[in-house]
């Protein structure tokens, strides 16, 4: 079946979840999914999303507009870098626009502008940090929250350009988010943990479950009401864990799936981008990750039944429709803490 019919097809045929079955407003119930799904949207949620835009490769921007577009958001970019490709591309261009940042905030300001989340991702430059954090405390308010994917590294390693001053700024911005989204080898560096058992090895590699639990739980402790870490490791071989603390609550989350044999860049964007998506429409935090672990998934899978090149990123575009389903075989599990 060709690849459009296909998709099309899918997409028709997932069964209605909650969130649509509450009346159509007098259109035909068997809407396709994503039409019944914005049919519900009459609060269209705003989002200032901060990231670089990479021209080849899907990360940052490229991820996070049609993710929240998918869930119903409205994104406004406010670009940090132009890449040619994502900087695990050996070669790549980067253009960095922390000069234009300002003037980008100033014109907002001028126009009124309110946004329902300020959401940043990776950021060039240390100044990028300090214009963030200044653009936090300006455009934020009782009603709205900030996430903070502090995008350092990954597999034990930092990404190139990264290092221990950003390391130190984006510990900053963490303790003026609502929600921080670190991977593991992030989640090490912000609390200054040894990273060298994970370095390019298995995420998780040096690592107890127990270990990574209490790194999410002190993650909160450096200001952010819900802390979140991927790529954690399970306690079940072969399974990896995703783990979510209400730091006002004192709950622990865990989000379990099986491990699959590959990795992509730019996974850690897409799972930040559903997480803010899924806040905003009003999902508890649980059942944000676990939609978001979801989407991941199957994107994963997706990717892997394919002929790909790993650098490209995951083939989100495959996936984009989970974001508006039921969540089917993941589930946020609570933690018993001091066990
Ligand atoms: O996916 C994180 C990310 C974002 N932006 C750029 C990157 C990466 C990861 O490699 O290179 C430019």
């Amino acid at each position: 079946m060709p690849f459009f019919q296909e998709t099309t097809r899918r997409i028709c045929l997932f069964s209605m979840n909650e969130f649509i079955s509450g009346g159509m407003g007098g259109r035909d119930e068997k809407l396709p999914i994503f039409a019944a799904f914005m049919d519900k949207i009459t609060d269209m949620k705003k989002i200032a999303a901060i990231h670089d835009i990479s021209g080849y490769g899907r990360a940052s921007l490229t991820v996070a507009i049609p993710v929240l577009s998918a869930m119903g958001c409205q994104v406004c970019p406010l670009p940090t870098a132009v890449l040619s490709a994502h900087s695990e591309y050996p070669g790549f261009r980067s253009l960095d626009l922390t000069d234009h940042m300002q003037p980008i905030i100033d014109h907002w300001r001028e126009l009124g502008l309110r946004f329902d989340a300020l959401y940043s991702g990776y950021l060039a430059s240390g100044r990028q940090l300090d214009i963030v954090e200044r653009f936090f405390v300006e455009f934020g308010r009782e009603d709205n929250f900030v996430v903070v994917d502090p995008v350092m590294g990954d597999r034990g390693v930092l990404y190139p350009g990264m290092d221990a001053g950003m390391v130190e700024g984006m510990r900053r911005l963490c303790g003026r988010a609502k929600v921080v989204t670190p991977n593991l080898t992030e989640a090490a560096f912000l609390l200054g943990r040894e990273v060298c058992g994970a370095r390019g090895a298995g995420v998780s590699a040096g690592v107890s479950a127990r270990e990574a639990e209490e790194w999410c739980v002190e993650l909160a402790g450096m200001g952010p009401e819900y802390s979140i870490v991927t790529s954690a490791p399970a306690e079940e071989p072969g399974r990896i864990a995703t783990l979510a603390y209400d730091r006002r609550e004192g709950k622990l989350w865990r989000v379990c799936c099986e491990e699959l044999p590959a990795s992509y860049p730019g996974t850690g964007d897409a799972f930040a981008s559903a997480v803010t998506g899924g806040l905003l429409r009003g999902e508890t935090l649980p059942e944000a990750v676990a939609r978001a672990v979801y989407f991941i998934h199957e994107g994963i899978r997706e990717t892997m039944a394919c002929e790909h090149d790993p650098l490209d990123g995951m083939h989100q575009e495959k996936v984009l429709h989970c974001l508006a389903e039921e969540v089917r075989g993941v589930v946020a599990e609570p933690v018993e803490r001091g066990r």
